[in-house]
């Protein structure tokens, strides 16, 4: 316990020191356990070909995509580690990340891959990820599919993606599983649906349901993504206790030819999240906007329903400079009700720089508040900012899933 006010000049320290001590549940991740064989990306390869610097590799090199997706994937980490890296500094988010990773093992961060390739070959991936972890400072991470046996390391999430966004590629997936389901949503789908998805349920013990929306996503409107949200996957989560992750305002593909690192951002009309939020307010929502512009109406909206969770500076919002203004205005607007961030890493050591960012972003704006608060006349104690570090990154997000799961997280046993 440390109840002893603090003077202005040590509110900083004090909230740099605590972040630095909290460890934190990285709640959306496309990380895999160990265990799950060779799916997860891992290692400086994958951390070099992310598809964040495929797009800057196109910015700074003549080399075309046709070309460059035709390349090996030691060619691919090459190029880019040349291009980004030695031709040019490495100054965007992504490639500072890199070499802050480097940096962590102490690899050089200059000169070819060598050595650099040698380390991570010669990790054992159950301890390196548990290395990993421990240099980000998170328990755990909940991952966008699949584990079907527990970790403590990891937790599985039920994404709806295929289902919600492109049934007319999928239904007949279902079918050959002998469920009773039309292309059309007809018949029995709905209900077919929804036992289809019990099942994994059932089999994946999931924290929650998530699924990424266009821009253009809307509701109520009459279509068969609405339909199965209605019929079949809200009333799974209310049923089940189990919250949904609503991830809204990507324009797909906006140039096919970067294939993953093709994907732009639009504005989303979040009408859309008030409705549902009014349609099923027994349902607890998860919601993460990918536009700017979005930002400041989904604090509005989460001062009017308290079923939403706002979380994360999602992608493209994963930049010091916009993950300041939002984190700011979800103070100001939502106190410590709402969720920081998330790192979507892809591949496993991308959690050390990507929290290492939050940390360092977040310290001066949750040390303005407090000095705020101090000069508005309460006092301010090491206590109250170590309690509300763990609301903000650990038990906001526990309370929300709580009620589906009795989890003791691996946080509160020595790990
Ligand atoms: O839908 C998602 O989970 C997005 O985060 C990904 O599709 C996206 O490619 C990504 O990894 C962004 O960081
Ligand atoms: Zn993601």
């Amino acid at each position: 316990m440390s109840t002893s006010v603090l003077s202005s000049d040590q509110i900083r320290t004090a909230v740099a020191e605590e972040l630095q001590a909290a460890q934190f549940i990285d709640i959306h991740t496309h990380l895999y356990k160990a265990s799950l064989g060779p799916i997860g990306l891992w290692g400086i390869d994958e951390l070099i070909t992310y598809h964040y610097l495929e797009a800057e590799l196109f910015r700074f090199s003549d080399i075309t995509p046709g070309q460059y997706f035709n390349l090996s994937k030691t060619a691919k980490a090459d190029l880019i580690w040349k291009t980004l890296f030695l031709d040019n500094t490495p100054l965007s988010e992504a490639t500072r990340g890199v070499i802050a990773v480097l940096n962590a093992f102490n690899l050089p961060t200059s000169g070819d891959l060598t050595e650099a390739r040698a380390f991570f070959a010669s990790r054992n991936l159950a301890d390196h990820t548990r290395e990993v972890f421990r240099l980000a400072g998170i328990s755990e991470a909940v991952m966008t599919n699949d584990p079907l046996d527990p970790d403590p390391l990891f937790r599985p999430v039920l994404r709806l993606d295929r289902i919600l966004n492109k049934w007319d590629q999928h239904w007949h997936i279902l079918q050959a599983k002998g469920f009773d389901v039309h292309a059309d949503g007809s018949g029995r789908t709905m209900a077919e649906v929804r036992r289809f998805l019990e099942g994994w349920v059932e089999l994946m013990n999931p924290v929650y349901m998530a699924v990424s929306l266009p821009d253009t996503f809307a509701y109520p409107e009459p279509s068969l993504r609405v339909r199965f949200l209605r019929e079949s996957v809200l009333p799974i989560c209310l049923a089940r206790s189990i919250p949904m992750s609503l991830m809204i305002g990507v324009r797909y593909l906006v140039n096919p030819e970067l294939k993953l690192a093709g994907d732009g951002v639009g504005k989303a009309d979040l009408r859309a999240v008030e409705r549902i939020c009014l349609d099923f307010p027994e349902n607890r929502f998860f919601i993460s906007l990918l536009s700017r512009e979005n930002q400041h109406e989904l604090c509005v909206y989460a001062r009017k329903f308290a079923n939403l969770l706002p979380f994360g500076c999602w992608w493209f919002l994963n930049n010091p400079s916009v993950v300041e203004e939002m984190t700011r205005e979800r103070l100001e607007m939502l106190g410590t009700s709402f969720i920081p961030q998330h790192s979507d890493a892809r591949v496993l050591e991308q959690v050390i720089y990507k929290w290492r960012n939050t940390r360092r972003t977040l310290t001066p704006i949750l040390a303005a508040s407090y000095q705020n608060l101090r000069e508005d006349g309460r006092s301010v104690t090491r206590d109250d900012i170590r309690r509300d570090i763990n609301r903000l990154f650990r038990s906001n997000f526990e309370n929300f899933i709580l009620p589906a799961k009795a989890h003791v997280c691996p946080h509160d046993q020595a790990l």
